[in-house]
């Protein structure tokens, strides 16, 4: 009999899927950790009842959080992921030949060794890149302590509920404040900006006194259903994100990188944000 699972992230409303195949479904340490597949969206992950990943429209996301900083930034060499256990946000960023060494630092183990076996084609091998390293520990006490320094820090998070709640926090945002390297680039999932304005408004002005600059820009991605996804900007050069628009294209052609949802006019548009969300600031 085919079941129905139906995401709990918003006060009544949620998307369903129907559960084509059981494939996994375990508590972890941390969590409840479900991938199945469904007939539309292929294998889905989702962790205490929230949907993370799908195999169809998990490129919009994974390349918007990689592909624009690393662009915009354009000398990249060390990369810090923060969460990404599906080893998406991995796969792309080691696409970017600039790039020499990246840490990820994951609280589960039980959802990298998952999402290996469930969903290959996540992280299609970027486990086993030589400049990969992976830190099984958490992102708040890792970024306090380390004394590593990196050009760009992807937060990759779930949403701030459960073990994801502390990455959304002053504590956290200081922390990869102070592993970046000068000029160096943060950026980070922060929800579905018109169901879950608030998360926009406490990061705006939690990340805004520890960066000369702090915005955001923004996808649809079908999976985080209601709308535009945000994701978190902050460095203290404001003119990395107004990096124009024929140097953009020249990186994006030099870097050799093929995408199927990033390209430059999407990276300087996704800038431009709704008028709900600039009133709200
Ligand atoms: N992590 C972000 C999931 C956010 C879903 N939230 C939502 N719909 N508001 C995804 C992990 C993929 N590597």
């Amino acid at each position: 009999m085919t079941t129905t699972f139906v995401e709990t992230l918003h006060n009544g409303y949620g998307q369903c899927f129907t559960v084509d195949e059981l494939l996994f479904e375990h508590r972890t340490e941390h969590q409840e950790l479900l991938i199945f597949r469904n007939a539309t969206f292929g294998r889905v992950m989702a962790l205490d009842g929230i949907v993370q990943t799908t195999e169809r429209d998990e490129f919009i996301y994974h390349e918007m959080l990689t592909h624009l900083p690393l662009l915009a930034h354009g000398g990249v060499a060390r990369v810090l992921i923060i969460g990404g256990g599906d080893g998406g946000m991995l796969r792309e960023v080691l696409k970017h030949p600039t790039v020499e060494a990246v840490t990820q630092v994951e609280i589960d183990q039980a959802v990298i060794d998952m999402c290996r076996r469930y969903l290959p084609n996540h992280s299609a091998g970027a486990f086993d890149d030589p400049r990969a390293n992976v830190v099984i520990a958490d992102g708040v006490d890792f970024v306090r302590d380390t004394s590593e320094r990196y050009d760009l820090i992807i937060s990759d998070c779930t949403d701030p509920v459960g073990p994801g709640e502390v990455l959304f926090t002053s504590e956290f945002y200081a922390g990869c404040k102070r592993c970046l390297n000068p000029g160096g680039v943060f950026v980070a999932q922060n929800g579905v900006a018109f169901l879950q304005l608030d998360e926009v408004l406490n990061t705006h002005h939690r990340l805004s006194p520890l960066f000369a600059d702090q915005s955001f820009y923004c996808a649809a991605v079908p999976t985080y259903a209601g709308g535009l996804m945000t994701f978190a900007w902050a460095s203290d050069d404001p003119a990395l994100r107004q990096v124009a628009l024929d140097a953009l294209d020249r990186r994006y052609r030099a870097s050799g990188i093929r995408t199927r949802y990033y390209n430059p006019q999407i990276h300087a548009g996704s800038f431009a944000l709704p008028q709900y969300i600039l009133d709200a600031f």
